[in-house]
């Protein structure tokens, strides 16, 4: 073997290293190793698949598919256990918040979307290179969840007592009563998504076309998992027209090859 150090290669042994170091770090500590170089990130994956992990949810996309489509891109292997409505009664309580999508590790549970795909993330060298940079990307996943939950302050009149109540855009998806309905769409659609998605549009932009820090990481797996469900919860069909931005976000998450893989082979649902 040459002795000699090529320059070029620094960055790999740095890598190496690394690599060779987490291996013997005990888990719970490994996950502080945040500094390494962007060219490891492909050689960590195969350092961090986990045994016997499960991801629970009902038979959608929805919130769960952001944490498949970055499970299958690291190459883990996962079991999808869809939970029908009639199972859920006797699921739920096994839940940590009585919510899903739940991903099970070797028996145990964990909830909340955005912390499964930070964990599973950091975990798979699509976080932050620094502290600085997971503040970034926290901070715009942070703002896309509003986004996404976004609603309004509704008044009513109960029992002749005068109640408000907060009420989730999503929940316009279900609003039976179509007057309703189309006073609350003005105000939305007139005042609110159209600043909100704008600033989005910009973030993306800024980022080389990715949610934060200008390169892929969890964030973006959120995005795409999301964006087709949040598009019909808001009834916005037309925001691939009005920020065709997103749309490739989406579309350069479903193209990586693993992902496009999955998704050519995964059952159907909405
Ligand atoms: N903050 C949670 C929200 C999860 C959530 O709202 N889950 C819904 C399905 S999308 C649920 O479990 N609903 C059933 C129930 O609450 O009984 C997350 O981000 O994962």
């Amino acid at each position: 073997m040459n002795q000699k150090r090529d320059k070029s290669n620094s960055p790999r042994l740095v890598g190496l290293a690394v690599y060779i170091a987490r291996l013997c770090i005990p888990e719970e500590l490994s996950s502080t190793v945040v500094d390494y170089p962007s060219d490891f990130e492909v050689s960590t994956r195969s350092a961090v698949t986990m045994d016997n992990v499960k991801v629970l949810y009902f038979p959608l996309k929805a919130m769960a598919e952001g944490i498949r489509l970055i499970l299958a891109y690291v190459g883990q292997d996962f079991e999808y256990v869809r939970i029908s409505e009639e199972e859920w009664p006797t699921v739920k309580p096994n839940t940590p918040f009585g919510q899903v999508p739940v991903i099970e590790i070797n028996g145990k549970r964990h909830a909340q979307t955005s912390s499964i795909l930070r964990y599973l993330g950091k975990k798979n060298g699509l976080g932050g290179k620094t502290l600085e940079e997971d503040f970034e990307i926290d901070q715009v996943v942070d703002f896309f969840n509003d986004l996404r939950l976004s609603g309004y302050w509704n008044v009513l009149e109960l029992n002749s007592c005068i109640v408000t109540n907060f009420v989730r855009a999503a929940s316009l998806h279900y609003e039976k009563d179509e007057k309703k309905k189309a006073v609350l769409k003005e105000e939305l659609y007139n005042n609110y998504f159209p600043e909100m998605f704008e600033r989005l549009n910009d973030i993306i932009t800024r980022n080389n076309g990715y949610m934060a820090v200008g390169k892929l990481t969890w964030a973006d797996f959120m995005f795409a998992g999301m964006y087709d469900r949040m598009k019909v919860m808001l009834a916005m069909p037309d925001l691939d027209e009005k920020y065709p931005k997103f749309k490739k976000l989406e579309q350069t998450v479903l193209n990586l090859p693993k992902v496009k893989e999955y998704c050519a082979n995964q059952p159907e649902y909405n």
